[in-house]
C-alpha cells in the first residue's frame, strides 16, 4: 500500500517534470546575452563605467529579452542562429528586425573594443587592404567618421568586406546592419561597427557626437579585427 502510494507520487512528480520540461523546452533556443569580455570600468576614460553597465544590461539585455519575446510567435527564430537570423530578416516582422539587430549589432560591439593600449594594430594583410580601398588607415578614418557623424537620428557606422573582397564603408540606421537582406542596406560582413545612438555616449558627451566618435578610436580592438578579416580571407 505505501509503495503503492509512493510509486503513484513518483509518478505524478514525474509527469509534473515532464510538462513542466515540456512548457520550458522552447527556453533551450533561447537567445542569451553575453556578458562584458572587460570591466565596465575598463574602457574609460573614453567611455565611463555607468555608460557601459546601462548600454550592455539594460540596453542589451532588452533586445535580447524581446528577441526572446517574439520565439512564440515566431517558432523559426527558435531554429536559427543570430548571425543566420540576420540574413533572413525580412521573413520576420519589425520587432525580431529590431531586437535580432540589437542583439548581433552589441555583441559584435563589445568584441570589437578593447582596454586603450591593448587593442593592437591592423594586420598586414588588413592594412594592405585597408591601403587599397582607402588609401590608408587615415583615410579610412576620415571617411567612417563622416559616415558615423552623418547617420541621422540613431544608428551604426560598419567597415565592410563585400563579397568581390573589398572592403567599404556603410551606415544602417536603427538596428540595422549590413548582413540584413533588406533593400536599401549596402551588404556585407562587418568587421567592426560603431554604435551612434545617443544611449552609447551621452552621459559623457552629450551632444557632442564627433567628439566620441574621434575618442572611439582608441579603443578598437584590432586584434579581433584582424581575427575577423582572416576568417574571411
Ligand atoms: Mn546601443
Amino acid at each position: 500500500m505505501v509503495f503503492r502510494f509512493l510509486s503513484r507520487s513518483l509518478l505524478a512528480c514525474l509527469s509534473a517534470l515532464l510538462l513542466l520540461l515540456g512548457t520550458a523546452l522552447p527556453a533551450w533556443a533561447d537567445f542569451a546575452l553575453p556578458p562584458l569580455p572587460y570591466a565596465a570600468e575598463a574602457l574609460e576614460p573614453v567611455i565611463d563605467a555607468t555608460t557601459m553597465s546601462i548600454h550592455h544590461d539594460r540596453h542589451h539585455g532588452a533586445y535580447v529579452a524581446n528577441l526572446n519575446a517574439q520565439i512564440r510567435a515566431n517558432p523559426a527564430l527558435a531554429r536559427l542562429s543570430l548571425e543566420a537570423l540576420q540574413g533572413q530578416i525580412s521573413r520576420f516582422p519589425m520587432a525580431v528586425r529590431n531586437n535580432g539587430g540589437g542583439h548581433w549589432n552589441h555583441s559584435q560591439f563589445w568584441a570589437v573594443m578593447a582596454p586603450e593600449g591593448q587593442g593592437g594594430e591592423p594586420s598586414a594583410a588588413l592594412l594592405a587592404a585597408i591601403n587599397r580601398g582607402f588609401g590608408s588607415l587615415e583615410d579610412l578614418q576620415t571617411q567612417f567618421n563622416q559616415a558615423a557623424t552623418g547617420r541621422f537620428g540613431s544608428g551604426w557606422a560598419w567597415l565592410i568586406r563585400k563579397r568581390d573582397g573589398s572592403l567599404a564603408i556603410t551606415s544602417t540606421p536603427n538596428q540595422d546592419n549590413p548582413l540584413m537582406d533588406l533593400p536599401g542596406i549596402e551588404r556585407g560582413t562587418p568587421l567592426f561597427g560603431l554604435d551612434v545612438w545617443e544611449h552609447a555616449y551621452y552621459l559623457k558627451y552629450q551632444n557632442r557626437r564627433p567628439d566620441y566618435i574621434k575618442a572611439w578610436w582608441s579603443l578598437l580592438n584590432w586584434n579581433e579585427v584582424n581575427r575577423r578579416y582572416a576568417a574571411l580571407s
